[in-house]
């Protein structure tokens, strides 16, 4: 049946990408309610042929508007304010912020992954962040097939995980967004420093890592890196698997995995390029090779478009788990 989908930051890239996704995917929609600040309030946006006008996103939204699912793509804060407010109305929040990711009550989902984390009766859905979704469609299938006991991540990020800022930053050469030129550096600083000297991008991917998997006897570490290119995010992935293997087994594993492709002709130089997943929606896997250094090590480099697969495309992969077990 067809549902009433409400879309908060509409304006911004994730807001943007994930009225497309909800085009291509031809989410079924029987009035969409664009949502954003007062700032955007009144804009125009067109979506499947038809024009809407963008509302702005107050307390008194959900009473004033019939809303079966909300995509949360305004930022933390909004978040934190108005999904409350949503679910206490009986609509389905699907939050793109890292505000719940961590809640012991709301699951953190990859469908691919781990769908089966959503109980019937959850209301918050979290995205988890986009560089923790591409590794988790790798690791998930290794993890069930050999085991995992360690994962040392890392990442080459693109600007625009940053939003239109990074990507301003590195089309202008300003340092509006980052503090220190991205045209000319890759940064060692994704968000801020902890007080463990760790940023909070490397905390999100590492505690989100265990909570995803639902193991927290993996070991994980990570350094985020922000590199000079405009969209999709690269990792190189560290593992220490719990078994022996043979890398034809690991290839196998992952040729059949759901969201992966295997790209990884080292005769030809063929690997996962970002430029390759700007636009797609699997994560792409390359350079699949032993790590000799340690018991049963594996070493891996994955791509992916961190605002598809990193955000938008996921949450509405959510959406459709919960389309198909609540709204039959
Ligand atoms: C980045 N991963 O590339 C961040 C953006 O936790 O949803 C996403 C932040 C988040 O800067």
């Amino acid at each position: 049946s067809e549902v009433n989908v409400a879309v908060v930051g509409v304006t911004g890239m994730v807001g943007q990408t994930i009225l497309e996704i909800l085009e291509e995917r031809n989410f079924p929609i029987a009035n969409l309610i664009p949502l954003a600040s007062a700032r955007s309030a009144g804009e125009e946006i067109e979506f499947n042929g038809k024009n809407y006008t963008i509302q702005e996103l107050k307390e008194t939204t959900f009473d004033e508007n019939e809303i079966d699912i909300t995509f949360f793509a305004g930022g933390g804060s909004v978040s934190e304010k108005f999904i409350p407010i949503a679910t206490k109305k009986g609509v389905y929040a699907i939050d793109n912020s890292s505000h719940f990711r961590m809640d012991e009550d709301v699951p953190l989902v990859v469908p691919e992954v781990n769908a089966q984390a959503i109980q019937s009766d959850d209301k918050i859905l979290s995205n988890p962040n986009c560089s923790t979704i591409q590794a988790m469609v790798v690791l998930k299938p290794l993890l069930d097939e050999f085991g995992i006991k360690r994962v040392v991540y890392n990442t080459y990020q693109s600007v625009s995980g940053s939003g239109v800022g990074g990507v301003r930053d590195l089309e202008e050469g300003t340092t509006d967004q980052y503090k220190y030129s991205i045209k000319k550096n890759v940064l060692p600083q994704i968000d801020v420093f902890m007080d463990n000297g760790y940023t909070k991008e490397e905390m999100k991917m590492m505690e989100e890592t265990n909570k995803i998997l639902e193991n927290d006897d993996i070991t994980v570490t990570a350094t985020a890196v922000r590199v000079p290119v405009k969209n999709s995010h690269a990792i190189s992935i560290n593992l220490e698997l719990g078994r022996e293997y043979d890398i034809q087994e690991v290839r196998d594993v992952l040729e059949k995995a759901p969201g992966v492709v295997v790209y990884d002709d080292i005769d030809k130089e063929e690997y996962p390029l970002q430029e390759q997943t700007d636009g797609k929606d699997e994560v792409y896997v390359g350079r699949i090779r032993r790590d000799d250094s340690v018991e049963n090590g594996l070493n891996l480099w994955c791509t992916a478009d961190n605002i598809r697969k990193g955000a938008a495309t996921n949450s509405v992969q959510i959406a459709e788990q919960i389309l198909a077990s609540h709204f039959n």
